[in-house]
Formats: structure tokens, C-alpha cells, sequence
């Protein structure tokens, strides 16, 4: 029987970065006179940097040149990168870890896909790079989720078929990915809105071994 490999999504999935990008695109979107609030923060989970401040200025109606484009970009990643290099070992969610552990115990192959530019920075700064057989990450992927091509090129670092992925993922346009790859998609979060998912739990508190255990064998 083929090994089942394992792709993790980072932010929502891994950690709670989210929060994070919220203050940061919320503080930029203010200084530029435009409201911003938590369900529009919500439609820009595992949008790319670029692609999310597209969508703000479409909502606030404003239209900037590629300079002032650029620059409120950079602004609003060197805000976000002070909050993350404060994070620690304990913004890791919730039984992530021993989950890790567990796959890593039964030799499974692991991969981070994932739209973040900053996201081996982010594994670094809560030690979990070492888990990781590849990352696939904002600095790699031409195309955003829903496009597939994030997972496809984990599976192919992993030397995976698609078929033998499973992919964990916070966001509708990942789960869209996942399912676009042909890989079974795990969707953490609420049911209603990642109800594309082949299975849902709020987080891997939700998850058990035995679970996990089906999954691998699957
Ligand atoms: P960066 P994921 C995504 O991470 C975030 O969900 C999304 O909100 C963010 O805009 C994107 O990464 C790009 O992040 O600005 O760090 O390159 O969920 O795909 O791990
Ligand atoms: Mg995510």
C-alpha cells in the first residue's frame, strides 16, 4: 500500500497568525482613511499579500499608484512581522503538536503548504521547522488557492501522488485547492463555511489517533 503524506496549511491550521494579519491590515487600511472589520479580515484568509490589498482598496473604492501600491505593502508586513517575532512555542495550536509528534512516530511524510511569503519564519520562530520534509510557501507559488498548484508541488517534493495526500486546511479557497488537486481535504474550522471539505473539526483537540490512524490507512 502507498504512504499517505500529510500537507498543513500554516496560518489557521498551525498557528493563529490571523489575529496578527488583522491588526496589521486593519491599522494600514485606517491610515488610508478606509473601514475594515472582522468578516472582511475573514475573506482574505489564505488570500495572498498582494491579492489582499487588492480586495481592501476595492472596498474603500481607492485607487493608488504602483509605487504607493508597493510601499503600503511593505508597511504592512513589517508591522506583521513584529508581532511575529514575538510569537513563541505557545502560540502553536491546540494539540498541533502531539499531532505532529504522532505522524512524525508512524513515519509519515509531512508538508507546509502555504500562501504566507513568511512562513518559514514563522516555523522557525516556534520550532517547528524540523517536522517539516517540505515547504511550499508564498516565495514558491505562482498561483494563489483555490488554484491547486501550492499542494501539487508539496506532493511532488514529497514524491506523492495526489491521490495518497491529505490536506488540512482553514480556508474555503485551500479546501477548494485541495479538492482541485484530488487529495482529501480535512477542513479546521466552522462546517458551514468549509462545508467542501470532506471532513470538518473546530481544531485537532477534535481529532483522535484512532481518526488520524484511519486517515494513514485509508
Ligand atoms: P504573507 P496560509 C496566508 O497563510 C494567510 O491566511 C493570509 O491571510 C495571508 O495574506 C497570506 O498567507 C500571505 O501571507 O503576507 O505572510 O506572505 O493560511 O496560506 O498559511
Ligand atoms: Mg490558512
Amino acid at each position: 500500500m502507498a504512504k499517505t503524506s500529510i500537507i498543513f496549511d500554516l496560518d489557521g491550521v498551525i498557528v493563529d497568525t490571523a489575529k496578527f494579519h488583522f491588526l496589521a491590515w486593519k491599522n494600514l487600511a485606517n491610515s488610508i482613511d478606509i473601514n475594515f472589520t472582522e468578516q472582511e479580515n475573514e475573506q482574505l484568509k489564505g488570500v495572498s499579500r498582494i491579492k489582499s490589498l487588492e480586495k481592501i482598496l476595492q472596498w474603500g473604492n481607492k485607487k493608488l499608484s504602483q509605487d504607493e501600491f508597493d510601499r503600503l505593502m511593505h508597511q504592512k508586513n513589517t508591522e506583521y512581522l513584529t508581532f511575529v517575532d514575538q510569537m513563541t512555542e505557545d502560540d502553536i495550536l491546540p494539540e498541533v503538536k502531539p499531532t505532529l509528534d504522532f505522524l512524525k512516530s508512524k513515519g509519515t511524510p509531512i508538508a507546509l503548504g502555504s500562501a504566507s511569503k513568511n512562513a518559514k519564519r514563522i516555523l522557525k520562530q516556534v520550532n517547528l521547522t524540523h517536522y517539516f520534509d517540505a515547504i511550499v510557501d508564498g516565495t514558491v507559488v505562482t498561483k494563489a488557492k483555490p488554484d491547486p498548484q501550492v499542494f501539487v508541488t508539496a506532493a511532488k517534493q514529497l514524491n506523492s501522488k495526489p491521490q495518497n495526500c491529505i490536506v488540512f486546511e482553514d480556508s474555503v479557497a485551500g479546501v477548494q485547492a485541495a479538492n482541485a488537486a484530488e487529495m482529501l481535504s480535512v477542513g479546521i474550522g466552522k462546517t458551514p463555511v468549509l462545508g467542501e471539505a470532506n471532513y470538518v473539526f473546530s481544531d485537532f483537540t477534535e481529532i483522535s489517533q484512532n481518526f488520524l490512524e484511519k486517515l494513514l490507512n485509508q
